[in-house]
């Protein structure tokens, strides 16, 4: 009796004088849910697990935390202005670790769920995530996790002061203790925003400087960074009483890529995993309070950036969204183009915290006396007093004149493209136009995004070294982004002849959809200078049209991704699928149904040897819900 008497009082000392917890339980408690969720700009089904995952938080309180990995092939931004590249190495691994089956997926505390995987691995499509939180969030936790973010203004950084306690025993003497660091809150572009997750969309139309007309989309819970890597920071006592206490000192960035950073808009996640990568036992998140006072000018709401000479006018649109954690009213809103004047107006109405409006100004700006070749910038500020971050209340962007440029040079020595041909476009013995510059924008050729094709250039003299762009912005400018064949020389050290050449060019998958210039260029001996409008003594050139146009044979259906290689073919189509299983039917041109099956996971073979040339439609379906996607196959 005695004896326990003593022992009792010792431990009260002990626990007394050594943990001075404050931020976490000592209590047994079950696990909060940490979801690692793959996701991206361009995969149509992942606005519907962000609203999934939204649902769960809103049904838990403080219980569930999103950790979004912009890893995968969806995850690129189609906005030429950049500011929302939200892929980095820790997303990648996010995402390898779940062993995903196509996207969204997500892993909820990297737990394997027999009943809801179809890869083994943690990654699960989102129709199980729901079920896979309620599950997690009944089960008991032997360790509880605390964070809390203090934030440190003056050189803009945070001190992330994790603590953890043991309830029970850890199966494993070393746990790791993993720091997710999430960028909260960045307008951008978001593929099917509009139909999936129309809550978090922020335009009230699609945004037409997007590369595909997508939504303006409030993009949360970005994980940018993990304080330490994917190793995670040891803990080594994880038996029952085991008190951590850490304090992780984070600077934040100017930039993420070329994702601007806010200290006011980080999150952080804490979780520990039992090992060094698998089963998350237990975790926890916090976020910096929002500011009093945030205005940004998010961007010029897909406004007009070429001007013409018969439309010279102007209209200044601006996209506002408002941070700060109150609402904003009645506040000044001004543009200015270059060093010009500013126009200063007031913004009427009110934008409540985290919501956002258009402001289109009433007075217009005349381009009639802009140069060409010149671009001009329009900045749009709006203010606020005491905003805390000042540097977003402004955007930029260039504008220019419609400036189209016909360069001239001497193509009569047989410099220049006597025959070009490119896709659909063959134009063969074209010889030397007149000043040196032909328009055939009147060829043109449809080109598949992802899709590689021959460019072929017969000159009639040697040295001659070509450049070949695609206007993809539509600005009549040929940028140095915009090259798609830079320099290869034809007939080097050679004179009159005629020399002829190839090259593969291959159409990015990120090139906006519809219908562009492309300008061939050449010049004699060196290379074409980056100008496309500069005028060399030998050469030619000679401007096209493409038309880009979605890929045939790429295609998703409900976060499946379904790759159908060759197509053309001469019978036999490889269908690579990545996701579930989908119904098949193969149909001719008369819609009569020439086959039909199953597509199971992984590589499966459509054999149509037998079935007679000619295009085919393949339809396929998704099990689950019968949605559909339909893909031409064409037999040569
Ligand atoms: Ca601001
Ligand atoms: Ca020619
Ligand atoms: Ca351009």
């Amino acid at each position: 009796m005695k004896k326990n008497y003593f022992f009792t009082l010792l431990f009260t000392l002990f626990s007394f004088h050594l943990f001075s917890q404050t931020i976490v339980s000592t209590s047994p408690e079950n696990k909060r849910a940490i979801v690692e969720e793959a996701t991206g700009i361009h995969c149509w089904a992942c606005p519907d697990g962000h609203s999934i995952l939204q649902a769960k938080k809103d049904q838990y309180p403080g219980q569930v935390f999103a950790i979004k990995a912009h890893g995968g092939t969806f995850a690129w931004d189609c906005d030429p202005n950049g500011g929302h590249d939200f892929n980095n190495s820790y997303a990648v691994a996010v995402e390898n670790l779940m062993n995903l089956n196509g996207w969204p997926s997500a892993a909820i505390n990297r737990t394997v769920f027999s009943q809801y995987t179809d890869t083994g691995g943690t990654g699960m499509g989102r129709q199980f995530w729901s079920a896979a939180v309620d599950q997690t969030l009944q089960q008991s936790a032997y360790v509880n996790v605390g964070v809390e973010l203090i934030p440190n203004f003056s050189n803009n950084s945070v001190d992330i002061h994790v603590e953890a306690y043991y309830t029970g025993n850890s199966p494993q003497s070393t746990n790791y203790m993993h720091v997710a660091i999430l960028l909260d809150g960045v307008v951008g572009p978001q593929g099917s925003a509009e139909t999936y997750n129309p809550a978090d969309v922020v335009s009230d139309g699609p945004n037409t400087s997007y590369g595909h007309n997508e939504y303006d989309y409030l993009h949360k819970d970005i994980l940018v960074d993990m304080y330490h890597g994917m190793s995670g920071d040891p803990i080594t006592t994880t038996s029952s009483g085991s008190f951590i206490d850490r304090t992780y000192t984070y600077q934040v960035p100017a930039i993420y890529n070329d994702v601007e950073a806010f200290l006011t808009r980080m999150k952080v996640v804490a979780y520990i995993s039992e090992t060094q990568s698998q089963m998350i036992v237990n975790g926890n998140g916090a976020a910096i309070p929002f500011p009093e006072k945030d205005l940004a000018v998010v961007n010029l709401a897909g406004m007009q950036t070429v001007y013409t000479e018969t439309e010279p006018m102007g209209t200044v649109k601006a996209r506002i969204f408002n941070y700060g954690a109150n609402p904003v009213s009645d506040f000044d809103i001004s543009y200015q183009l270059d060093n010009g004047d500013i126009v200063t107006e007031t913004f009427n109405g009110s934008i409540g915290s985290w919501g956002y409006s258009d402001h289109t100004f009433s007075t217009q700006f005349d381009s009639s006396s802009w140069e060409q070749d010149q671009f001009y910038t329009l900045t749009v500020t709006a203010s606020t007093e005491n905003d805390t971050n000042v540097s977003d209340n402004s955007y930029s962007l260039d504008l220019s004149r419609y400036s189209f440029c016909y360069p001239q040079s001497d193509c009569s020595f047989g410099d220049g493209m006597t025959s070009f041909s490119f896709g659909d476009i063959s134009n063969l013995d074209s010889g030397c136009s007149p000043n040196g510059y032909g328009d055939f924008t009147d060829q043109s050729t449809d080109l598949v995004a992802g899709d590689t094709y021959d460019m072929s250039f017969v000159t009639g003299y040697g040295s001659q070294v070509f450049r070949v762009w695609i206007d993809y912005n539509d600005d009549s400018y040929f940028s140095l982004d915009e090259l798609i064949v830079d320099n290869p020389m034809l007939g080097s050290g050679q004179g009159a002849g005629s020399f002829s050449g190839s090259l593969p060019i291959t159409i990015p998958l990120s090139a906006p959809i519809g219908e562009h210039l492309m300008r061939v260029k050449s010049n004699w001996q060196t290379g074409v200078p980056d100008d496309a409008c500069e005028e060399t003594q030998y050469g030619e050139t000679e401007d096209y049209t493409v038309n880009i146009v979605e890929s045939l044979s790429i295609g998703e259906i409900e976060g499946s991704i379904i790759n159908i290689y060759p197509n053309p073919s001469n019978g036999v189509f490889n269908i690579n699928l990545n996701g579930e299983i989908l119904l098949y039917e193969v149909a001719n041109i008369l819609g009569q149904v020439v086959a039909d099956g199953r597509i199971e996971n992984g590589d499966n073979m459509l054999d149509l040897s037998s079935n007679e040339t000619g295009t085919y439609i393949l339809k396929l379906t998704a099990t689950s819900n019968g949605k559909f996607k339909l893909f031409k196959l064409v037999k040569e």
